[in-house]
């Protein structure tokens, strides 16, 4: 079996979830960066017509979709699975990764810690503060309910590391880079969820370039 191939932002939230998943599972993989704008090349859009990353390619099969990604990862490297069997874990796993999918990373995370850090850092382009503070009602919403459901578990769907962990990860973990990120988690359930996150080789291994890193 040939490595899995990765096309990637480096730094991208999406991109680190599944490489965190290949991590977790112990298997190879090479990342395959692409140049900022090169997401509407022909290239690209014969990969992902949408003009997004993950992309992957295994043995001869292309995906694009991360929640298609990591749950065809775990069907074809299924140790350790990262899936409850019970139906209302399944439930809960599919419902964070929903809330980040249609909430968080679309409402909070491309509006704040795009203009707190991508843009200004990536693109030269001022902070819209006006976006900023009218992402802040969601961005409370997202993370008193992520605090919730997280309760008091090791993990958000008991004591085993799940997709819904390995998709929020990287995404928390950017947002809290960001003033305001920083001060929502502070004090949570969540804040201490990702310092334990923070701790495992594979939040380690698929760190931000540098100078996506610093805070904001
Ligand atoms: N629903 C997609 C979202 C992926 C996504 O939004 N990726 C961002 C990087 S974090 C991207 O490719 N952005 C490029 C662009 O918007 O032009 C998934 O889960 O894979």
């Amino acid at each position: 079996m040939s490595d899995v191939v990765v096309y990637a932002f480096l730094g991208s939230p999406f991109v680190r979830s599944v490489e965190m998943t290949l991590v977790e599972k112990g298997v190879a993989y090479c990342v395959e960066p692409l140049a900022p704008g090169s997401q509407h090349s022909d290239e690209h859009l014969r990969r992902h017509p949408f003009a997004r990353v993950p992309v992957i390619d295994h043995d001869g099969y292309r995906l694009y979709e991360s929640q298609a990604i990591l749950r065809y990862l775990d069907a074809v490297f299924p140790e350790p699975g990262l899936q409850p069997s019970a139906p209302q874990a399944i439930g809960r796993m599919n419902q964070i990764i929903g809330i980040n999918d249609w909430y968080f990373f679309p409402k909070v995370a491309a509006v704040i810690v795009f203009n707190r850090i991508v843009g200004p850092v990536l693109l030269g382009s001022p902070p819209d503060e006006a976006a900023i503070a009218a992402a802040m009602p969601m961005a409370r919403s997202c993370v008193t309910e992520l605090d919730r459901l997280l309760g008091d578990q090791t993990f958000f769907v008991g004591d085993r590391l799940s997709l819904a962990d390995l998709v929020m990860a990287p995404q928390l973990d950017f947002f809290d880079a960001t003033a305001e990120g920083r001060k929502l988690l502070a004090g949570t359930r969540l804040a201490g969820w990702l310092a334990r996150m923070n701790e495992r080789p594979s939040m380690q291994q698929t760190q931000r370039p540098e100078r996506l890193r610093a805070a904001a």
